[in-house]
């Protein structure tokens, strides 16, 4: 029997990485996404060394509607039956009161966080209704479950992962796919460097004091969720650090 096949956006770091490994480990076969070619190209070289995983690299950008289509138009015959599509690409720019915020922050969030997960689920939708079968993992986060000061764009899109899930779940029952949320609270990744536009220190800062969750904790969760039996969907998984209780509540020990 042919080996499942996940498709993970945003793999060249962070959670999308550990999540290619430890599907990988599943024995799914991969398709990764991401804009830096030579990190998919040694993660597939990883895959296929440590796991025997076959993978494809789909090197785009996926706020490019265009790019998007491009890619998933091109996908050979046999790897267009995908069973799990997680949607992970995605950032924050910037942590500015919303009257400080730069417009290019904004539309990048937007692009990425909102429109990319569109573009790319409107193309994959289609081959998971044909055989009438998937399973759609939305990674959202606390974000979009609390908004906190300075976080106002980023938690709008995360608001908005949340929604569109929900929604999801909704339209795509009666096509027997199931669709689940993993939100997280703080995970060392390169999100923080991201977010503050290469700022390694005030990067190092967000992570201080306490042990953060890792990408490994998150794809924990996530390989649970498409490894379940197909009668059980797990809806909406919120994990963060024991130190964290909420986007205000922490125990740090500074
Ligand atoms: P990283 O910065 O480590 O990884 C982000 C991934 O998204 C990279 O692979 C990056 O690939 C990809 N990506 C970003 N923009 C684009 C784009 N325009 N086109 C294609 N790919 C893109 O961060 P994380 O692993 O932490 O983030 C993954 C997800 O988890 C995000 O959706 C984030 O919002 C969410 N999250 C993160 C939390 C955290 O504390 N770290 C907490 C809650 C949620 P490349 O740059 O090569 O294109
Ligand atoms: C990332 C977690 O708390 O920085 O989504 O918004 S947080």
């Amino acid at each position: 029997m042919m080996n499942k096949i996940a498709l993970v956006t945003g793999a060249t770091s962070g959670i999308g990485k550990a999540t290619a490994r430890q599907l990988a480990e599943k024995d799914f076969n991969l398709i990764i996404t991401g804009r830096r070619k030579e990190r998919l190209e040694e993660l597939a070289n990883e895959l296929k060394q440590k796991y025997n995983c076959e993978t494809i690299i789909l090197n785009f950008d996926i706020r490019k509607q265009a790019e998007v289509d491009k890619a998933i138009d091109g996908l050979p015959e046999n790897w267009r039956n995908i069973d799990v599509l997680v949607n992970n690409a995605g950032l924050a720019a910037g942590a500015d009161p919303i009257y400080d915020g730069l417009l290019d922050d904004w539309e990048r969030m937007i692009d990425t966080n909102i429109k990319g997960l569109l573009y790319i689920s409107k193309k994959v939708m289609p081959f998971m209704m044909k055989r009438k079968s998937g399973h759609i993992v939305n990674i959202g986060s606390i974000a979009g479950k609390q908004v906190y000061p300075n976080g106002n764009v980023y938690c709008a899109t995360k608001f908005a992962v949340d929604a569109l899930t929900k929604a999801m779940r909704i339209d795509l029952l009666k096509h027997n796919i199931r669709v689940t949320q993993i939100a997280p609270g703080a995970v060392e990744t390169e999100f923080s460097i991201v977010r503050y536009h290469g700022d390694k220190d005030k990067a190092d800062n967000v992570y201080k004091g306490y042990t953060p969750l890792f990408a490994e904790d998150i794809a924990n969760a996530i390989v649970f969720a498409v490894t379940r039996p197909a009668h059980v969907n797990i809806a909406d998984v919120l994990i963060m650090p024991t130190a964290q209780a909420n986007p205000y509540y922490w125990n740090k020990k500074l």
